[in-house]
């Protein structure tokens, strides 16, 4: 880990209150909205391990599963739950800064993002979240995000016209789909595949892992590599569970973080070879070769938006970034 990410994650857990005393023994209660089996699964899994090993269980980690993740984070503000593994999805109505990581077509590949969200860039956005009641402890992984819908193979931008696709609760992403002439309808993850059994919703977008862990090829038919997005995810806790950590158990949650990122990109990286030939196997019809030029030429409109209303320097310093 470069000096710079050990800095911030330091000053990310050192920011709230000063220690409190040791606690004989705490439970770290740590929310996400995925199965245990999945990539946010495999995270939460390393990080309990990580901590409960590295404090002799004088701090144990509860994970529960939550699929609404506005209400996590919420929760995690309030201090009804201790942390959330969460996409970036709903997060920036509470860290509006953040909103510039979603945007469409920002990062190139897997390396890039993660080189960016790792660096002093990903790292001073992190640090804004301690304004807004949260901590932000370190970056994690979603994945690429791709369409899926029920009702007709997706090859341009044309054909997503008129779709009605269910989009997170992301005023950037409901952004793109309205400008590709789609009718975007936020919702959270636990209303998604309702909406698409129901039909309320012809398609949605997600990563493959996230496709594949919650087998949304029972309720899609067709799916389409756009890669339109990197969804990045996010441990928050709450500033005050963090503040009780004696210097030393502030260290081990450091070093429990940073093994649930490791756990949680090597697992992305495993689903993201083997999700599609998976998918296919469970009878989904697969567009690999899309053309994200043409796609990117139909958001124009949107780019030029999210250039005049989000950090259009930071945009910038995000898409020049490359690993020294
Ligand atoms: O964070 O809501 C979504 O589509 C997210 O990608 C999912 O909950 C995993």
């Amino acid at each position: 880990m470069t000096m710079t990410r050990r800095l911030a994650l330091a000053a990310a857990l050192a920011a709230p209150l000063a220690a409190g005393p040791a606690l004989a023994q705490t439970t770290i209660t740590l929310q996400h909205a995925l199965p245990a089996t999945s990539h946010y699964g495999a995270g939460a899994a390393a990080f309990k391990e990580t901590l409960e090993r590295l404090t002799n269980n004088r701090l144990r980690v509860t994970v529960q599963r939550n699929d609404n993740e506005r209400e996590m984070i919420e929760s995690v503000q309030i201090g009804t739950i201790d942390c959330t593994i969460t996409s970036t999805g709903p997060v920036g109505n509470f860290v509006p800064a953040v909103r510039v990581v979603d945007v469409p077509f920002l990062f190139r590949d897997y390396p890039h993002a993660r080189g960016v969200l790792d660096s002093e860039i990903g790292q001073g956005l992190l640090q804004q979240f301690s304004a807004r009641g949260l901590a932000g402890v370190i970056w994690m992984e979603n994945g690429f995000r791709h369409l899926t819908n029920s009702r007709r193979e997706v090859n341009s931008p044309a054909d997503v016209r008129g779709l009605k696709v269910r989009t997170m609760e992301n005023q950037v992403h409901m952004r793109a789909f309205q400008t590709l002439g789609a009718l975007p309808t936020p919702m959270a993850f636990s209303e998604l595949v309702p909406a698409l059994q129901q039909g309320t919703v012809d398609g949605q977008e997600n990563p493959i892992p996230v496709i594949v862990a919650n087998n949304l090829n029972q309720v899609q038919r067709f799916l389409t590599l756009t890669g339109h997005v990197y969804s990045p995810a996010v441990l928050i806790c709450n500033p005050g569970t963090l503040g009780r950590l004696s210097a030393a158990d502030r260290a081990h949650f450091q070093e429990a973080a940073r093994a649930a990122q490791r756990a949680n990109r090597e697992k992305v990286s495993a689903d993201e070879a083997s999700g599609v030939e998976e998918l296919r196997r469970r009878g989904m019809q697969v567009v690999t070769q899309v053309d994200t030029a043409a796609f990117q030429t139909a958001l124009a409109a949107a780019f030029q938006q999210y250039e005049r209303e989000l950090d259009g320097a930071l945009l910038r310093r995000i898409r020049d970034w490359r690993p020294n």
